[in-house]
């Protein structure tokens, strides 16, 4: 049974420190203001706006709600302290402060006495859309940020591009729209569309406003067959590929001995850097059962350093650390096995990782052989095996001091509507921002699964289509 009376520790991702006054207790009515020195005025009245919308606060001076900003705090932490007369929300930066809006979102409106002192463990904090394999329209990528931040996660990767479909506008490339990003592109011919540049830059705006970064993955060389199919010229034999929309993986390649190659890789890049203000270019790399390994290292040497070129930093999948890597290439572990030598070599020589194995943290496993949605070659990810693992502990050689962060990926090779998105993204999400924010000692299954029975009703009253899972006691 739930605990009846809030506790100011009942917010996910648990807080760093959390000290209760017991004594204490600040309800939020309408009319409570919010208010901000000059120095946090335009970061107030964002934030303020957020909270306003949620309980129709006036924003003006002198509230009872303060917001704060101080610089000696790092970037994304926040102290906040409710007392019976006022609550002052202190961030070292705006993100900071919005962090802190969350939990008081979380536990509002009768916010219990106490201070939270609260920072992340990792800098990235991330989820994966696949809009390759389903396509999803640009609104529904911002009502999916909205129900991230909730939980502080501050990194949209967004996979654009596969064999099936190719979803951004390319300028001097239209037929990778025209021909790959058109109806009928998705996994068994379904799913409309792709992203123009204009629908691109609205998307990573929204996401700006709300303190994340978009990091925009064109997959290659494996994963091109919806490129060969627009542009023949890019394939071996200069001969058309035909359409695939099934979920093999694996077939394709772009030819490592074609000048072609790079004149439309750079292109590609180049447009993708010059509509992308966050510090990423994430360039695939997996899978590339159809790329000779040397040729795989002739392309990577070539293409690796080409987002530094255009100001970005270059994220892979894991198989790229069989190349040499740039000074700030990041390395995404995905896979099961036990260990990964590259990716240790790779950690090694000071590249950082982005711990993202399938087996805990990939959103489109089933939950459970009940699961209609989702695949199983990972086997089962529970919502108590996505929490119960530790970034650090993950591979050999690759320790806490390696990691940049953490990513939860979601394939869409069985989604067909937001509905299904939802069903596999939560209560799973919550479980691995947990991982991503909270100090590892910290964080336990019976707490965090008592915590989470509280989002059930809460995920009901927005229409948020979550797995009810026999693990929570809602
Ligand atoms: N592996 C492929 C994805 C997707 C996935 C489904 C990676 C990096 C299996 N590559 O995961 O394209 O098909 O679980």
């Amino acid at each position: 049974m739930r605990a009846q009376t809030k506790q100011l520790s009942d917010v996910i991702p648990l807080p760093a420190s959390v000290r209760p006054v017991p004594a204490a207790s600040f309800t939020i009515v309408s009319g409570t203001a919010v208010s901000a020195p000059p120095s946090a005025t335009a970061v107030a009245a964002h934030l303020a706006a957020h909270l306003a919308a949620k309980w129709d606060l006036p924003v003006g001076e002198g509230g009872a709600i303060r917001l704060v900003e101080d610089s000696g705090l790092p970037a994304e932490a926040y102290r906040l302290e409710i007392t019976s007369e006022s609550v002052t929300l202190t961030g070292g930066t705006a993100q900071g402060l919005f962090w802190g809006v969350q939990t008081l979102l979380q536990l509002g409106p009768e916010l219990p006495g106490g201070v939270i002192e609260d920072a992340p463990r990792y800098a990235y904090r991330g989820a994966m859309l696949d809009l390759a394999r389903h396509f999803f329209t640009a609104d529904e990528v911002k009502a999916h940020i909205d129900l991230l931040v909730q939980f502080k996660i501050n990194h949209l990767h967004l996979h654009l591009t596969d064999d099936q479909g190719w979803r951004l506008e390319i300028p001097g490339w239209p037929l990778l729209t025209e021909v790959s990003g058109g109806e009928g592109t998705g996994v068994d011919g379904t799913g409309p569309g792709f992203l123009t540049l204009a629908e691109y830059a609205d998307v990573v705006a929204y996401a700006a406003e709300r303190f994340v970064t978009i990091v925009p993955e064109i997959d290659m060389p494996g994963h091109v067959n919806a490129v060969q199919l627009a542009y023949p010229e890019l394939t071996a034999d200069g001969q058309p590929v035909s359409q695939r929309t099934d979920a093999e993986v694996g077939y394709s390649s772009l030819v490592a001995g074609k000048e072609e190659t790079y004149a439309f890789v750079e292109d590609v890049i180049k447009a993708v850097c010059d509509v992308t203000p966050g510090p990423y270019l994430h360039i695939g790399g997996d899978e590339c059962h159809s790329t000779p390994p040397e040729d795989y290292r002739t392309f990577l040497a070539r293409v690796l350093p080409l987002p530094g070129k255009y100001g970005k930093r270059a994220i892979g999948w894991h198989e790229i650390a069989a190349a040499d890597l740039p000074e700030t290439a990041v390395v995404q572990y995905w896979r099961i096995e036990g260990d990964a030598p590259d990716v240790a070599r790779a950690a090694a020589a000071g590249r950082q990782v982005i711990m993202a194995p399938a087996d805990r943290t990939y959103l489109d496993m089933k939950y459970d052989p009940d699961t209609r949605l989702g695949l199983d070659w990972a086997g089962h990810v529970s919502v108590r095996r996505s929490y119960d693992w530790d970034p650090a502990d993950r591979l050999p050689g690759v320790g806490e001091q390696a990691l940049l962060g953490v990513e939860a990926p979601l394939w869409s090779e069985t989604l067909r509507s937001v509905a299904d998105l939802q069903y596999l993204t939560f209560p799973r999400l919550p479980a691995i921002a947990e991982v991503a924010w909270s100090p590892r000692a910290a964080r336990n299954w019976e707490s965090f699964r008592t915590r989470l029975a509280a989002f059930g009703p809460r995920w009901e009253a927005t229409g948020v289509t979550f797995h009810r899972s026999p693990e929570i006691d809602w």
